[in-house]
């Protein structure tokens, strides 16, 4: 029996020993660079795969990303005929949503405006709408947007999305193809970004979709920081176009001490922490695709590479 590679620079793999093993007491965890001989490892759990590839694995059955994304995979860098996995977790999944609800809350109920002017000792009024007459757009309506989706409409808001194919979600008005993201967008004060990270969404969010948004809108980027065209948003933060962003994710992390976006009252920076996974929970489907890829069968959340998610 083969083993299994686990490299990541952000993951504990002590923290995935304990429940692997006790759904696969002969599991065999290498540590990278400890890893022996290549030729045992036929199975890799990895967050980024190491510097020099995956390629030198030549017995690679699966690789499990230990994310909900895999752009960080380098999906064209890996062995074309390997199947690749993805993580659906149900505490990464609430934890999600709860993060979205929270800062979709935090402008809805003017919190931001609040903590400014608390520093100017400022007393302001701003008479609170009621959430049923507040639109929030998410893009992306997969496992982590349909759970946000729900999250707020169960919160009262009216809730628009989008997704590549058109969706069936209880309240939620949905939109789809190229220019459904602006018929969507023209609904929106407060946008949500939850899609993959693919070269068709790279730059997504951008002064045409700002453009499309209602003046004084807000953006939440928890997708991925090659998501955000950053050139365009100091523009439409100093226009009024957007009143707000929440950044979890940047282009280069962690994001740089010089970074324009650090001196910006109007953006709240979150350091990618929207949502973890829990090893404990997600190890079980880690195990059965370890038991399906020796099996040789398809893996659970395997991503379709031409997608790229
Ligand atoms: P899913 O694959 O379940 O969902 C992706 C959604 O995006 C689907 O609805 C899909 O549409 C839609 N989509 C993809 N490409 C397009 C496109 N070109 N046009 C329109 N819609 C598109 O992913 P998850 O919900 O599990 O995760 C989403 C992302 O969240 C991850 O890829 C990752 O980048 C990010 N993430 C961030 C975290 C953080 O802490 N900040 C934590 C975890 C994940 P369709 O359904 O029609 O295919
Ligand atoms: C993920 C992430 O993709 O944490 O799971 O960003």
């Amino acid at each position: 029996m083969g083993a299994v590679l686990f490299c990541s620079n952000l993951d504990d793999p002590e923290e995935w020993r304990p429940p692997m093993t006790r759904l696969m007491p002969d599991l065999e965890l290498r540590v990278y660079p400890n890893f022996g001989k290549a030729d045992d490892i036929d199975v890799a759990m990895v967050w980024r795969p190491p510097a020099e590839g995956l390629g030198q694995f030549k017995n690679l059955k699966a690789i499990l990303s230990l994310g909900a994304g895999v752009d960080q995979l380098d999906l064209s860098k890996l062995p074309a005929s390997v199947p690749v996995a993805r993580l659906v977790d149900d505490v990464l999944t609430t934890a999600m949503a709860e993060y979205c609800l929270l800062a979709a809350l935090r402008y809805h109920r003017r919190f931001d405006v609040y903590e400014r002017n608390a520093r100017l000792k400022k007393w302001e009024y701003h008479i609170p709408r009621p959430a049923a007459q507040r639109t929030v757009g998410v893009l992306g309506l997969g496992v982590l947007g349909a759970a946000t989706a729900e999250k707020l409409k169960l919160n009262g808001f009216k809730v628009v999305g989008w997704s590549r194919a058109p969706k069936s979600i209880a309240g939620v008005e949905s939109f789809a193809g190229p220019d459904g993201i602006y018929k969507m967008a023209g609904k929106a004060e407060i946008v949500i970004n939850l899609l993959p990270l693919t070269p068709e969404t790279r730059g997504i969010l951008n002064k045409k979709l700002f453009d499309a948004m209602p003046q004084g809108s807000y953006l939440i980027n928890v997708g991925r920081g090659g998501h955000l065209t950053e050139d365009d948003l100091l523009p439409a933060l100093q226009s009024g176009r957007l009143a707000g962003a929440t950044l979890d994710v940047f282009q280069k992390e962690p994001l740089v001490a010089d970074h324009a976006f650090w001196n910006q009252p109007a953006i709240l920076i979150t350091p990618h922490v929207a949502s973890t996974g829990g090893a404990e929970t997600a190890a079980p489907q880690v195990v059965e695709n370890i038991r399906r890829a020796r099996a040789g069968k398809t893996l659970l959340n395997q991503v379709d590479k031409a997608k790229g998610y």
